[in-house]
């Protein structure tokens, strides 16, 4: 009853002509999939990216976006100008805005609000730091993220949304949690959600993120709360990212 959901997050890569070339090599290959497949360029990319994709099984999203719809903040991009781009999806609370840009789990919630408000679909991050994990406050911290983060929604936003569960430690790193951890995790959030929204939270997409790629893409849809996957660096490869959203 819940749709996979594949999305690359492109992070600070690829010029305009990059993001052309990158689209036009997946289209034809991700064209008969039943999996939603989204592509999240740096915001310099998006229109470029959005145009490549018309008529495709594709869809766009950003890597962020700010909480206020116009104003004095200068270096910000807000819904509205996303919706203007033509996204239909945005990143929210990815680890690395976490560690480098101050966020936390307030401003995650205020754009989570603020892109509900335009009709984006929020992918919401959370996952645990490798010290965090070490010391066994991984249901702590997952849960205080998804409480924190996650609150205030009301009903039928809450079926909206996706989550993207990345363990910080396997970002990147080539460390993969495995698919039998990531998915303790995931059942967890989806319990969090349930305790704050009651059923409506069966409906929610978890996707796993961290390492993803064509060799283990497999198992980790095997698990049953695991809905999909946000994929960093193998997403900027058409074969590799094509071979993942056709892990079937
Ligand atoms: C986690 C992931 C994409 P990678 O950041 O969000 O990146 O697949 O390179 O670990």
């Amino acid at each position: 009853m819940r749709r996979p959901i594949i999305a690359g997050n492109w992070k600070m890569h690829n010029t305009t002509e990059k993001a052309r070339e990158l689209v036009t090599l997946l289209r034809p290959l991700v064209g008969t999939t039943g999996v939603e497949v989204v592509v999240c360029p740096p915001f310099t990319a998006i229109a470029a990216t959005v145009n490549a994709a018309a008529g495709s099984n594709i869809s766009v999203g950003a890597q962020d976006l700010f909480w206020e719809d116009w104003g004095a903040y200068t270096g910000e991009v807000s819904g509205p100008m996303l919706k203007d781009l033509g996204c239909r999806y945005v990143i929210i609370g990815h680890s690395e805005r976490r560690q480098y840009f101050g966020e936390t789990d307030a401003t995650v919630n205020k754009k989570l609000h603020a892109a509900l408000r335009h009709g984006l679909v929020p992918i919401v991050c959370v996952g645990e730091t490798l010290a965090e994990r070490e010391a066994g406050k991984t249901l702590d911290v997952v849960r205080r993220q998804v409480r924190e983060g996650l609150k205030g929604l009301v009903p039928g936003q809450v079926e909206t949304l996706v989550v993207a569960y990345e363990p910080v430690w396997a970002i990147g790193t080539g460390r993969t949690a495995t698919a039998a951890d990531a998915q303790e995790v995931i059942a967890f959030i989806r319990e969090t959600l349930r305790a704050m929204y009651g059923e409506e939270a069966k409906a929610t997409r978890i996707q796993y993120g961290g390492s993803v790629k064509p060799e283990n893409i497999t198992e980790l849809m095997a698990q049953p709360d695991i809905d999909g996957a946000l994929v960093g660096g193998a997403s900027l490869d058409a074969i590799s990212f094509a071979a993942i959203v056709n892990y079937q």
